[in-house]
């Protein structure tokens, strides 16, 4: 391929044929399946949300109920015509696009919540639902989807299963590891595994779905998911902290553990290059301060009592700039300025490639040495002449994230994506991060752009029974191929 001239096309796959597309139109209705055409490009299936991978393939079937899925999923076994799932097509690492002409199986026809129980909080739904709509739905019910983040309008509930997702709010909800508690899921063989019944405790030999949670498609679909909701809190609070250093940011934390302890519910930072990245792209929002500061930190509380987190919000606040940990802040006054700071954060991903394109690095690091990833980043750009004004590639390489889960987002805004930007970063990054003996992926997985970096984060042996179990459930290899496995 021009686009990837280090990864060649799997010869073992099959190229779609017409029998096979009649084959498709045999199961599926008409509006289930899209074939590229003059008046139908697919790139919208093709590239990925970064617009940094684009795959060439001509067809994208959304089937509308799973039983479809498992035949056609089947048929491409036994054809050997490789697939791609895809959810919302938010995912980050390249892995929801093909690489070559790989068909597209999208889930977003299959979108209903299956059922709700009030008492339990237990949610049973299609794999395709939107993760807002899910959030909506639990509202109404005064419950609260245990995950949320900046994609919520368009990823699905079964693509953040996919990726295992992390999100705002991990720091209280924890992973979806713990809260998932069965699984729908069409093996690569067509089979459907089904678990969607589970209980809260289970221990009846292997947790079989912890296996699809986070394996990015490569061994099986997921058509449904349950899982365990918490009830929504009654009182929200945002507060938008500036502080002088990293320093003190980890200060901050340690005091909002133990001052906020179970009314915290996020605890994220952003250095002061993305938020002027932030700025640029939302001229017409006010900032919360007239002044520059080094970082910033946002954090929520939420709980059953507002005149309760309210006043312990305000004592955490007044005792932290009295030890000159903040040195300037604001609490949002109602729902509108809460959502305003939330912008603040929020939108740094989209600010980060405003301008042509971004690098992103989603990274844990142990704490102390999280901020310093993203300074090293800086020199080593600067010393290969890269960045500044243009024509220089690179704007600058700006660090945020979840730092209370100790996962930071290294973001390098460019003007054009460019291979000499790229080299100057990879392996570096990965090398930085696997001394200090951190992970490469926190929470965006691995897909088509740590293919060949896996090794920095797992060992021989882990990456070795990884392969064993790709071949055990997909031995043709059709599932979402080129990718990290
Ligand atoms: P896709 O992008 O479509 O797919 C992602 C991967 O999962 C692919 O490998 C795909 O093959 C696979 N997949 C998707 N659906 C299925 C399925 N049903 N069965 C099997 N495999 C499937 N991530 C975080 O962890 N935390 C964040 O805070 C966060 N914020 C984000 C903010 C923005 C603005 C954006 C664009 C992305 C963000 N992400 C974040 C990335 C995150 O991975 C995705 O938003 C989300 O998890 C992907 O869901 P999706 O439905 O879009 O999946
Ligand atoms: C976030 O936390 C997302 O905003 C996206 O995980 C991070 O774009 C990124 O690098
Ligand atoms: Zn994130």
């Amino acid at each position: 391929s021009e686009v990837y001239p280090y990864v060649k096309r799997d010869t073992s796959f099959k190229k779609l044929a017409d029998e096979d597309v009649a084959f498709f139109k045999s199961v599926l209705s008409e509006s289930e399946v899209l074939e590229a055409s003059e008046t139908e490009d697919l790139a919208f299936y093709n590239e990925d949300w970064m617009r940094k991978y684009m795959g060439q393939s001509r067809i994208v079937l959304k089937p509308k109920s799973v039983e479809k899925i498992s035949k056609i999923v089947k048929y491409c076994n036994e054809q050997r015509l490789a697939l791609v799932p895809q959810g919302g097509n938010t995912g980050l690492v390249g892995g929801s696009v093909p690489v070559f002409d790989e068909i597209i199986l999208s889930v977003s026809n299959l979108n209903q919540i299956r059922s709700f129980d009030p008492v339990s909080g237990i949610l049973k739904c299609d794999a395709g639902l939107i993760l807002e709509n899910a959030d909506n739905f639990l509202a109404e019910h005064g419950y609260i989807f245990p995950l949320d983040l900046g994609a919520k309008g368009s990823c699905h509930v079964g693509g953040v299963v996919a990726t295992n997702a992390g999100g705002l709010r991990l720091l209280r909800y924890g992973s979806l590891h713990g809260s998932v508690l069965g699984l729908e899921v069409v093996l690569p063989n067509g089979e459907i595994l089904n678990s969607m019944d589970a209980l809260r405790k289970d221990n009846t030999g292997y947790d079989l779905k912890q296996l699809f949670i986070g394996s990015e498609g490569t061994i099986g679909i997921i058509t449904g998911v349950s899982i365990m909701t918490p009830t929504r809190p009654k009182a929200f609070n945002v507060s938008f902290l500036a502080v002088d250093s990293y320093e003190s940011v980890q200060k901050v934390f340690v005091k909002a553990k133990k001052d906020l302890s179970e009314i915290l519910s996020a605890f994220e930072f952003m250095d002061c290059h993305s938020q002027a990245l932030t700025k640029k792209h939302l001229p017409d929002s006010p900032y919360p301060f007239d002044d520059d500061y080094p970082f910033y930190v946002l954090i929520e509380t939420s709980g059953a009592n507002k005149e309760h987190d309210d006043a312990k919000l305000e004592s955490f606040l007044e005792s932290a700039m009295e030890e000159e940990l903040v040195v300037d802040g604001v609490v949002a006054q109602d729902e509108t300025e809460l959502k305003n700071l939330w912008q603040w954060r929020e939108m740094i991903p989209e600010s980060s490639q405003a301008e042509g394109g971004v690098y992103k690095y989603d990274v844990s690091l142990p704490l102390k040495d999280l901020y310093s990833l993203v300074e090293a980043a800086n020199v080593k750009l600067e010393e290969a002449g890269l960045v500044g004004d243009a024509p220089k590639p690179v704007i600058k390489a700006v660090g945020y994230g979840h730092v209370g889960d100790g996962n930071l987002h290294l973001n390098v805004a460019v003007r054009e994506y460019s291979k000499e930007v790229e080299k100057a970063l990879e392996p570096f990054v990965y090398e930085f991060v696997s001394s200090k003996h951190g992970s490469i992926s926190a929470e965006h997985g691995l897909g088509f752009q740590k293919k060949n970096y896996i090794g920095y984060s797992k060992n021989k042996e882990e990456i070795k029974l990884m392969k064993d179990l790709k071949q055990h459930y997909d031995p043709n290899g059709i599932l979402n191929p080129y990718k990290y496995i």
